[in-house]
């Protein structure tokens, strides 16, 4: 399958953000999300108020695979976000719950330009583009999905670490009213994650604002989330509400609940196996169930040869 190469205008996401709320408002997504049995009604209803992208091919190296994606349905309807519930489908039945509108993402620490963005206006800040880019889950799934979006890069610069700055903390929204998960302590609420500076400033490193030439679904972290693409899935924090510049390597949720199965890495790594599983193969949702072949990770999730770099001199054994 050929994927197309495009670029969509902020003005055109902005317009799609638009229709996507009066679909939201409408109902139908409510409706439709009801049951697990609806999951392709769902997938088709979201894909009439979505909006095409015109094409001008991404020019950056690594931002591509040639792989298949994942049918839009299965990337919209399994999924981990864990303030809507545990099981892979409570996100596509619970999310339509979470106000996304107004939303602005607070940049907080050592920074010169320390503020809250308005969703508008981060839409605004650069031209966004589609990348399709592996997704693996640490529990041996993964996935192949083509984002919209922006490098992280381009954000970071806009506020002006200061030199003292090392890292970069995500900070997830968590609003007990309409995330019924909140209600359970699996993890410390609010969901929180963080990159080395470095990391978060790696061109591969993507603001995601859309999926599937559309708006991000609200089960897949709207109106705004990560994609780190050579870490495992929950370095991707959704629904992002603050980031955080600090000199210190900041607590992440998964570390805090468990510290010897997460570490602050997370770099998806077949030498390294969970301590209580494999990490060796994954199984690539869509491919025909529980029965088709496990394909063999790659180091760095394939991008070694945009991110190796980063590592180099670093026993990644040791730092997981
Ligand atoms: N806020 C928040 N972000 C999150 C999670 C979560 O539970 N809460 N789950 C993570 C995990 S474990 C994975 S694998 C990916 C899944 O993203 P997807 O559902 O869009 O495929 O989101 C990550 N981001
Ligand atoms: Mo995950």
């Amino acid at each position: 399958m050929v994927i197309r190469s495009s670029e969509i205008t902020p003005q055109s996401v902005y317009e799609g953000r638009r229709q996507w709320l009066k679909w939201v408002v409408s109902g139908v997504a409510g409706a439709s999300m009801a049951a697990w049995a609806q999951r392709d009604a769902l997938a088709s209803a979201a894909s009439s108020e979505w909006m095409p992208l015109s094409s001008t091919p991404s020019k950056l190296a690594g931002a591509w695979t040639d792989e298949k994606p994942t049918p839009q349905k299965d990337a919209t309807s399994y999924n981990n976000f864990y303030e809507f519930g545990v099981g892979k489908d409570d996100p596509a039945r619970y999310a339509h719950a979470m106000s996304v509108d107004p939303w602005t993402v607070e940049i907080e620490g050592l920074v010169h330009k320390p503020g809250k963005w308005a969703l508008e206006d981060l839409l605004k800040l650069s031209p966004m583009e589609e990348r399709v880019y592996r997704l693996r889950c640490v529990e041996g799934w993964s996935m192949v999905i083509p984002w919209i979006g922006y490098s992280l890069s381009e954000l970071i610069r806009r506020v002006e670490p200061m030199g003292s700055a090392k890292y970069v903390e995500f900070v997830s929204q968590a609003d007990p009213q309409t995330m019924r998960g909140l209600r359970s302590r699996v993890l410390d609420w609010p969901y929180t994650e963080g990159l080395r500076l470095d990391e978060a400033m790696n061109p591969l490193t993507l603001l995601a604002f859309g999926m599937y030439g559309h708006v991000l679904p609200k089960q897949n972290g709207a109106p705004v989330r990560l994609v780190v693409p050579w870490k495992y899935g929950f370095k991707s924090a959704k629904s992002i509400v603050k980031i955080r510049f600090l000199e210190e390597m900041p607590a992440t949720a998964w570390n805090k609940a468990a510290q010897h199965e997460y570490g602050f890495y997370s770099n998806v790594n077949p030498d390294v196996p969970h301590p209580r599983w494999s990490q060796a193969t994954e199984r690539r949702i869509g491919d025909g169930g529980l029965f088709a072949p496990k394909r063999k990770t790659l180091l760095f999730n394939g991008y070694a040869d945009q991110v190796g770099q980063l590592y180099q001199g670093m026993d990644l054994k040791r730092n997981f």
